[in-house]
């Protein structure tokens, strides 16, 4: 009898036990993941991409300890769709999110209506972060949000703490406490960074969250999944002041970039980035930990009107910048690094930023995937030897708007070539991006089937994901 009790306890003792048995177990193999977005940070702006001035000692270190890609892409010239683009796996096109929040319900008076935009991540919408949170990691989110209304913020996306995002694209000054409405013409804040004091740097504040954040979870033992979003480097351009005055004095006629407080910002950034890694150090979780750096579109190359005076960023060699869908616009650094990820290696793979979703899952080993398509490939075989290309047929823009890069196009990307067609009058620009990274010479002409064929591969796609078009304006 007594021994039939016994047999019982310790079943129900057992059985009570498993599932957290099972959970903890599992937790303990899956890596960390430390997902830093740079805001409006130009693919020529890191040392390491072969800037001429900026100095980003942690950034191009941490090339050297993992995979840096160079012919990486944001799926949108602009801020909101990359961002929805990376959370969620598809296509801005396909999610009908092509334009910044702020835009998306404004049809504009040009020449051409602008499509009707979803203007808030729709919540049924399944994340990243929410198929982490059910695999049992712990979600912060930090910085620049821009991916929705109230309604869409982190905290609906699968995120259990949401610190600074808010429905703003930008904050209204780097400088604590942040808010004002002298920027932006609105009464902008950022939430969550008290307590601070004057002279507190947005890039700064945000960095000691994210070290709270990652010494909490190792503390109790969770992985994590910090989504550290910098506002940096985008518009209001203020750098600290003693970074300015380095870069003023560094700064010759040679130079190709030449604005010293966008120089700082870079700067901030990439100090910031290294005290993150010296935290993943501290902590040691480096061996189990996939730290991946991006960018959300091209560097912000200034309209004359808007910004009188001294160029912001400088693409070259790409043409253009954020807003075109040139290589200036969408190409972007991409640097990955964790287990089984090849160290200093340097990747061709054309891949885009849809392709972090499956590339995260993968990383921590978490084979859910949500219902229908996603438009993103998984980057595991690639990061494991960089030499590999991607089972991939093309890469496609779709930015159906205006703005002072460009008029509504459609683009994309396959093999050597790529192909823009612009809306406005039906324009097609053809070229062979390895020859000619510059976008100078228009081989439409010369090479007319390539073009056509490329033009009606475009036109398939844009019918497939269901792309929205913009509409003759009647009043022009
Ligand atoms: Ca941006």
């Amino acid at each position: 009898m007594k021994l039939r009790i016994y047999l019982i306890f310790a079943l129900s003792i057992l059985f009570c036990a498993l599932p957290f048995m099972g959970v903890a177990k599992g937790n303990e193999s899956r890596p960390n993941i430390v997902f830093i977005l740079a805001d409006d940070l130009g693919w020529a702006d890191l040392a390491c991409y072969g800037s001429d001035l900026h100095e980003t000692p942690n950034l191009d270190r941490l090339a050297k300890q993992g995979v840096r890609f160079t012919e990486a892409y944001a799926a949108s010239p602009v801020c909101t769709p990359t961002r929805v683009s990376i959370l969620t796996g598809k296509h801005p096109a396909r999610l009908h999110m092509t334009i910044w929040r702020e835009a998306a319900l404004n049809r504009g008076k040009r020449k051409l209506l602008e499509p009707i935009c979803v203007d808030s991540l729709p919540t049924d919408e399944i994340t990243i972060a929410e198929l982490l949170k059910d695999a049992g990691y712990y979600n912060v989110h930090l910085g620049k949000w821009h991916a929705g209304r109230a309604e869409g913020y982190p905290q609906a996306h699968g995120f259990h703490r949401n610190i600074g995002g808010t429905l703003w694209g930008a904050p209204e000054t780097f400088w604590y406490p942040y808010n004002g409405d002298s920027y932006f013409r609105e009464w902008r804040y950022i939430p969550d960074l008290e307590p601070g004091s004057e002279g507190d740097y947005l890039t700064d504040a945000l960095t000691n969250k994210a070290i709270e954040a990652m010494e909490a979870q190792t503390a109790a033992e969770r992985p994590f999944f910090i989504n550290l979003w910098y506002h940096s480097v985008h518009t209001p351009i203020e750098g600290k002041p003693g970074l300015v005055e380095y870069y003023e004095k560094k700064i010759t006629d040679k130079h190709v970039q030449r604005n010293p407080h966008y120089a700082a910002m870079v700067h901030s950034l990439d100090e910031n980035v290294g005290r993150v890694l010296a935290t993943i150090d501290e902590l040691g979780i480096a061996d189990n930990t996939l730290v991946v750096f991006s960018s959300d579109n091209g560097g912000f190359i200034k309209d004359e009107k808007l910004h009188p005076g001294l160029q912001v960023a400088n693409n070259s060699p790409l043409r253009s910048g954020k807003g075109s869908s040139y290589e200036g616009g969408v190409r972007v650094p991409l640097i990955v690094r964790g287990p089984d990820i090849a160290k200093g290696k340097e990747s061709e793979a054309q891949v885009i930023s849809c392709d972090l979703f499956p590339t995260f899952l993968d990383a921590v080993g978490i084979d859910a995937r949500p219902e229908g398509p996603i438009d993103g490939l998984s980057l595991a075989a690639v990061l494991k030897n960089p030499k590999k290309t991607l089972d991939r047929d093309a890469l496609y823009f779709h930015y159906p708007h205006y703005y002072h890069t460009t008029t509504p196009v459609s683009a994309m990307r396959k093999g050597d070539w790529k192909l823009l067609e612009y809306y406005e009058d039906g324009r097609v620009e053809l070229y062979n991006i390895k020859k000619d990274l510059g976008e100078a010479t228009n081989l439409a002409s010369a090479q007319p089937e390539i073009a056509e064929q490329l033009r009606a591969e475009l036109h398939d796609w844009r019918k497939r994901v269901g792309a929205l078009d913009p509409e003759a304006n009647p009043d022009r």
